[in-house]
């Protein structure tokens, strides 16, 4: 296409008047609904479509650019991506809220109505899924063509509710009422392969070629999202796979009258994308687990080669015009595709095919957790995937062939760095895979990306210098400051104007604000009323009383045994026996919140939820301390109420066992909304430190060699239990049905596993821990100097904007820049 006769036209307007045309119009033309009887619902329908008209033109315009430029774009494949809502998003972003919400006034509508009726995307986890969402989002920003693949789930993550104290999941069906941010592309769809077999011929001048043949077949069916930059009129894909059946039914059945058995294989098809793995854990032996990885995989690279083909004829060109990234290796099993597709497609020589394949990919490593790392059984994956395990082998024969050659005889060696585990039956190790593919492979934090160095990837670190990297994760300062907290962005921008929304190291300039009394009142007059937001959804939503003028102690994430919410919660214990040992002791009312969900077969996790639901309970109920202390789990923890939670929190709770949290990204949201961060020597809350300056962070416990010392040595968490009085009293009171009278054995498994295993240190961190807080406690008494503290934190995290953290990607991986337009 030439670029003068390039198709233009004119962006729709965003005045109030033309929007509240464009909100009427298509609540008849679109929603088919007249106003007199349109519901909320209605209303934020066709609202939506008003802001998407919007995203489309600047889209199209967007992958014009692209196209034009012939620019080398960036493939971020990632089985999660935790959006949660649009709407605030694309109407900051596209700098159209304010027109907007007078536009909806004028029709007798309160934009903040419509915003509560929008439901989360929740396609993942927790921070893994979060932080592909902030990279698409800074990506777009920073105007570079990276787009992102993954799966259409029709249900994502579940629903969690409270029930009698415990954790009850329900399936969240988001997309019942219509997805208004998506766009089905039905004429985008590939065919996907299961099963069958090998088929081995003679090519043309008599080489041995494969070809895998029969199975069964699946489409994916694309579905985009558009993703809008910062006031840039940049807009990215996000292109989603869902599953749909090859044939809809087989016709034969049908008319035999076999009605049921003619839809079984549809069903069974579109299985694939239905739902998310609410679980963190290993994937022993889940089948559909598997195919959802190879189908997207499969769907992705197809579309890749096809965009590719459509401008290019040069295969041997593929790594100057794609980089692709994989998200943990979840999608590691497109490196054997693509060989497969080089060589029993495109007839490529090995040797070519591995080196366009390695210089294309690049593994990102989200945990070092051993239990973590994802392994498949041989047999499993020979039966779903059988030329993509000849493939694996032929690897890592070649592989093994080069490490016998610099370290002969060193067969044990062989046997750590081999893709194949011969332990227990026979598996394929899928991390192994992705560093033999890939030409960079990075950690997520500096401690994180030191220890894969140092312990779990050592000998590849040997092997391959240099290809093991840091790149500390970010969070985008958009949606977790600018529009989480409208009372500190005000402030700020006020103060410093509103270049820090794209340049995030801006807020350094709050520095010699920080001891600046009428400042820090007034950064301390925003959190209150953060504070006071918080408190009337609690009120709202729950029926609870929280007091905004007590310390909110926060803790929200994932619960898992490392991340330590036990600790946290035999903390507030402690506090309570001060409390009931001296009833008019001097304390710091306080208010601890917690949230995070357990997976569904996580019973350890499941059960410290209990008991941090009963030990709010007796706390509720004693009328001695009451006023003092409160305990509050806030259920469905998702990016919503994380939005609303974050900006509200004052102590930040980061304490997971040290070298166990691959970096966190919460505890950078915390910080940078001015909450001070009460932490271990853990991921990226050592590099917080450095940001901040150890004088305005609360650091205690074991540091990652003292872990791995203590282990060596033999730990012996009753020690502990022996000769700390206060720690004693915390677990005995857990074990003997304190919390849980009428079933005073609930809690005997936390107990026994505290003292017998203890895996986690919490026995050995405690009494630092308890220090810790009374240090913290002591500052809070002195308002100013907290605030002092509390500014110097907002103003020193710059560094994590994920800006800085893609900027890293692109330079240092995947070789992109920003298309001028
Ligand atoms: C998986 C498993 C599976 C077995 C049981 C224990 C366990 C614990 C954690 C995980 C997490 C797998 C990947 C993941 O979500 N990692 C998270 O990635 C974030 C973004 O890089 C990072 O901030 C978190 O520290 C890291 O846990």
């Amino acid at each position: 296409m030439s670029s003068s006769n390039r198709f233009k036209f004119d962006f729709l307007a965003s005045k109030p008047k033309a929007i509240q045309r464009s909100v009427s119009n298509h609540l008849v033309y679109t929603i088919g609904k007249d106003p007199f009887t349109a519901t909320d619902h209605d209303w934020m329908m066709a609202f939506c479509h008003v802001v998407r008209d919007r995203l489309i033109e600047r889209w199209m315009e967007t992958q014009r650019s692209y196209y034009r430029n012939d620019a080398k774009r960036v493939y971020y494949l990632s089985m999660e991506f935790l959006i949660g809502r649009s709407l605030t998003n694309s109407l900051l972003n596209m700098d159209i809220h304010d027109a907007c919400s007078s536009a909806l006034h004028r029709l007798g509508i309160e934009l903040e109505r419509l915003r509560n009726l929008e439901h989360d995307a929740a396609l993942g986890n927790g921070g893994l899924g979060r932080l592909a969402a902030c990279f698409l989002d800074s990506m777009a920003t920073l105007d570079l063509p990276g787009i992102g693949y993954g799966i259409r789930f029709e249900y994502g993550m579940f629903r969690q509710r409270i029930e009698n104290g415990q954790q009850v999941e329900h399936p969240e069906n988001w997309l019942a009422h219509g997805n208004p941010w998506e766009f089905p592309r039905p004429e985008v769809a590939y065919k996907v392969r299961f099963g069958g077999r090998v088929l081995e011929y003679q090519g043309p001048n008599g080489r041995r070629q494969f070809d895998w043949i029969e199975g069964d077949l699946v489409l994916a069916q694309a579905y985009d999202t558009p993703i809008p930059g910062y006031k840039n009129d940049t807009v990215n894909n996000l292109r989603l796979w869902s599953a749909k059946a090859h044939q809809a039914f087989d016709l034969s059945c049908f008319n035999m009258g076999e009605y049921s058995s003619a839809v079984e294989e549809k069903t069974l098809s579109e299985n694939i994308s239905k739902v998310l793995y609410p679980d963190d854990s290993s994937s022993q032996n889940r089948e559909l687990r598997l195919k959802q990885q190879y189908f997207f995989v499969c769907a992705s690279l197809k579309d890749i080669l096809r965009r590719f083909f459509s401008d290019h004829n040069d295969i041997h060109e593929l790594p100057e015009r794609v980089a692709i990234q994989l998200n943990d290796t979840h999608p590691a099993i497109a490196i054997p595709e693509l060989m497969r597709v080089l060589i029993d497609k495109y007839h490529l020589e090995w040797q070519l095919a591995w080196e366009i394949t390695t210089k294309i990919f690049s593994y990102t490593n989200h945990t070092l957790l051993p239990e973590a790392l994802e392994s498949w059984p041989v047999e499993l994956l020979g039966r779903l995937l059988p030329r993509h395990l000849q493939l694996i082998y032929e690897i890592n024969r070649r592989f093994l062939l080069m490490v016998a050659n610099l370290h002969p005889g060193d067969t044990e060696r062989q046997r750590r760095l081999s893709v194949i585990d011969e332990q227990d039956g026979r598996r394929v190790r899928m991390a192994h895979l992705a560093i033999i593919g890939s030409h960079k492979v990075n950690g997520v934090s500096a401690l994180h990306s030191g220890l894969l160095k140092s312990s779990t990837f050592h000998d590849f670190d040997e092997f391959y210098p240099n290809k093991i990297i840091n790149i500390t994760n970010g969070i985008t300062p958009r949606r977790w400051l600018y529009q989480a907290n409208r009372p500190l962005s005000a402030l700020i921008c006020e103060a410093i104007g509103d270049a820090w929304v794209r340049d995030l190291n801006q807020l350094e300039a709050l520095i010699p604000l920080a001891d600046d009394s009428s400042f820090q009142e007034r950064f301390a007059a925003a959190k209150l009323v953060n504070k006071q937001r918080l408190a009337e959804l609690v009120k709202f939503h729950l029926g609870q009383q929280i007091d905004p003028h007590t310390l909110f102690d926060v803790q929200v994430k994932r619960i898992h045994e490392y991340k330590r919410q036990l600790l946290n919660l035999m903390r507030v214990i402690a506090h309570y026996n001060r409390l009931l040992d001296a009833p008019d002791a001097e304390v710091v009312p306080r208010t601890y919140i917690f949230g995070g969900k357990a997976a569904p077969g996580y019973f350890m996790a499941k059960l410290i939820i209990r008991l941090i639901n009963d030990v709010a309970d007796v706390i509720d109920n004693d009328q001695a301390v009451n006023k003092r202390l409160k305990v509050l789990f806030i259920p469905n923890y998702d990016v919503t109420t994380a939005a609303d939670i974050i900006p509200a929190a004052e102590l930040s709770q980061q304490i997971s066992t040290a070298g166990m949290e691959a970096s966190g990204t919460g505890n950078m949201k915390l910080a940078l909304n001015g909450s001070l961060t009460m932490g271990t020597l853990d991921g990226a809350n050592v590099e917080i430190r450095d940001q901040v300056g150890a004088e305005n962070i609360f650091i205690f416990g074991l540091t990652t060699d003292q872990v791995k010392q203590r282990c060596q040595q033999g730990y012996h968490p009753r020690y502990h239990f022996e000769s700390e009085p206060l720690l004693r009293r915390v677990v005995e009171m857990i074990g003997n049905g304190f919390f849980s009278p009428e079933e005073p054995e609930r809690y005997k498994p936390l107990v026994e596993s505290l003292l017998d295993r203890d895996h986690f240190m919490v026995m050995a961190d405690f009494q630092a821990y308890l220090e810790c807080s009374d240090r913290a406690d002591a500052i809070y008494r002195q308002p100013e100097i907290w605030n002092q503290m509390a500014i110097l934190n907002t103003a020193q995290m710059g560094y994590f904007s994920s800006d800085r953290t893609i900027q890293e990607y692109a330079q240092q991986i995947w070789q992109i820049a920003p298309i001028q337009r």
